[in-house]
């Protein structure tokens, strides 16, 4: 039995991870069951009567709110079966083995990619064998003793089945997230090393990608089969090979599959696509793209370990993707250590500049927040970060909790200020016919005054912000893999 907890964010379709551990274990003949509480609301009831005969259950783990269902759950099943093993998997298990595995309800742990650790894990324990060998397992023993077996090389994701998609009904998820989507990775990993990002830990900086002719015929079986009408891409950074990613969409665009498909990458990569390549992305289906800008200040980005990405390949990516017609939302992350205030003036100032050329860009700014297992930690705990010290506390740690010290008192007021005044004038300059009147009147008032604050960062007596709460919600964070709106109020992104 496999489990994906309650999260938060946009719901995405059937979680990927369960779909693609199910596959290798249907192959060799197990039964799966998945619980996945998006579809599932009664989550809790079902895994217990299901844990009466199960051999093994498996939770999937992100560092936030998915924590506080894991643990609830574990300690529920172990109550009732204390001898079913309960395993562990997913991003946060195996970015913070050690202390995961430290609570009583944790078995074991599969770190890193997991088909073929739980494949083979499964099969020792239907063969009543011990689990000592299996690599990638970290596990207690049947003294209780801690073991951290080898890592288990990542492997080629040609040589893995396709995700058992058809254990995830799109129909059912189709009612929870109002569209009929497929998630789907094409490619795992991405050369790069910024500094906040575990990508390199998981993968090793390779990127791991299925060939052209497995990407389009997957899709063109798929998404026909269950009537997709929408497919977010997994992959960390889908235009890693240019080459390739151009043949997938000139292979969707000849199958004659009509869907729209979403992905997130780099500016650098978009930006030496010629206009032609980024138009045969909108033509096979691309409307939106999600960018990992995170600043706009060269020293900022030197600090993140981003030197590849320049202010100019923003302006470039802003620029192709419109002529394409392809939305894009620009992440930002803010308070990152050594930021200073003006450089942060800085990057809403030239973010503001990019976006009033090109309509097409969004922003979804965040407070950097640091996730277990980022190679800046050792520098975050010496400017004072207190790292959480049990499984239980990293729930809280969901996107924008600011635990940052030098973010504090008038400074993080002011960038309050500054972010609201930086989201109102991304909003305000969306003028369109499809806007109420009295709305688009207050837009076209607003924006000059705006504009000239941020031009200047001078942001008291903020009459303009008082006049725009009273005639509209301002969208303050996006899904990098959507582009949808997610929460709906300043405070809550920081
Ligand atoms: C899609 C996605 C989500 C979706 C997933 C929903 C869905 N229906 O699928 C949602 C919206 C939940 C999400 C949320 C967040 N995400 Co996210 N997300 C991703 C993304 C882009 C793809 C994940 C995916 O499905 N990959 C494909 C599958 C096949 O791979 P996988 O999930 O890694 O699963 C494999 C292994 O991890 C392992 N495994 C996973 N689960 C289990 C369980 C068991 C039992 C076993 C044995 C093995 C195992 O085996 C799987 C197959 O190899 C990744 C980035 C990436 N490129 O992977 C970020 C990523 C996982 N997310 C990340 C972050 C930071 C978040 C948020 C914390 C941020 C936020 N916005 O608040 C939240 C946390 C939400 C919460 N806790 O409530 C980080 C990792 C953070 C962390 N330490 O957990 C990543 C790596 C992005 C990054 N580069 O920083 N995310
Ligand atoms: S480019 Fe994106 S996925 Fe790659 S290392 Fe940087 S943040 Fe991670």
């Amino acid at each position: 039995m496999l489990f994906y907890p309650p999260y938060a964010g946009p719901p995405l379709g059937a979680p990927l991870s369960l779909l693609g551990l199910a596959s290798p274990l249907l192959e060799a003949g197990f039964e799966v069951k998945l619980v996945d509480d998006l579809i599932a609301p009664h989550y809790e009831e079902t895994i217990l009567r299901e844990a009466q005969d199960a051999l093994l259950l498996g939770i999937s783990v992100l560092t936030g709110p998915h924590i506080g269902a894991a643990v609830r759950v574990s300690r529920a099943v172990k109550k009732l079966r204390p001898n079913l093993p309960i395993v562990f998997g997913g991003w946060h298990a195996s970015l913070a083995t050690p202390q995961t595995l430290r609570e009583p309800y944790v078995d074991a742990i599969v770190r890193g990619q997991g088909e073929l650790t739980l494949l083979e894990l499964t099969q020792r324990l239907a063969g009543g064998q011990d689990w000592h060998g299996v690599r990638g397992l970290s596990f207690k023993d049947a003294d209780g003793r801690i073991v951290h077996e080898p890592e288990r090389p990542v492997a080629d994701i040609n040589t893995l089945p396709a995700p058992a998609y058809h254990l995830a009904d799109p129909g059912i998820y189709a009612a929870v997230s109002g569209s009929r989507q497929l998630a789907y990775t094409s490619s795992v990993g991405c050369p790069y090393q910024c500094n906040y990002c575990t990508d390199q830990v998981f993968y090793k900086r390779r990127f791991n990608a299925y060939r052209v002719e497995r990407v389009v015929s997957e899709l063109a079986d798929l998404v026909p089969r269950y009537q997709i009408e929408h497919v977010p891409l997994f992959d960390s950074n889908f235009l890693v090979d240019r080459k390739r990613a151009v043949a997938i969409a000139k292979g969707i665009v000849a199958s004659g599959i009509r869907f729209q498909w979403d992905f997130q990458t780099s500016t650098d990569f978009l930006a030496l696509m010629s206009e032609e390549d980024v138009h045969l992305l909108a033509e096979s289906g691309v409307h939106h793209i999600g960018f990992g800008t995170e600043s706009a200040s060269q020293e900022v980005l030197a600090l993140m370990n981003k030197r590849f990405q320049h202010v100019d390949q923003m302006v470039e990516t802003a620029r192709k993707t419109s002529l394409a017609g392809i939305h894009v939302v620009f992440n930002i992350i803010l308070g990152y250590p050594g930021e200073s205030e003006a450089q942060r003036e800085q990057t809403f100032r030239i973010m503001s500049d990019i976006a009033k050329e090109y309509s097409n860009i969004s922003f979804s700014p965040n407070i950097f927040t640091p996730y277990p297992g980022i190679p800046i930690w050792p520098q975050l705990k010496e400017l004072g970060v207190r790292e959480p010290q049990s499984l239980e506390e990293w729930e809280t740690l969901a996107l924008g909790t600011n635990v940052l010290p030098w973010l504090r008192g008038e400074e993080l007021r002011r960038l309050h200020r500054s972010l609201e005044y930086f989201l109102l004038n991304n909003q305000i300059r969306k003028v369109t016919k499809k806007i109420p009147w009295a709305k688009r009147s207050v837009r076209r008032f607003l924006g000059a005054p705006v504009r000239w604050r941020i031009g200047k960062s001078r942001y008291s007596f903020p009459w303009e912000l008082w006049v725009s709460r009273a005639v509209e919600k301002v969208v303050t964070r996006r899904s990098l893999l959507t582009g949808r709106p997610l929460a709906e109020r300043t405070q809550e992104v920081c």
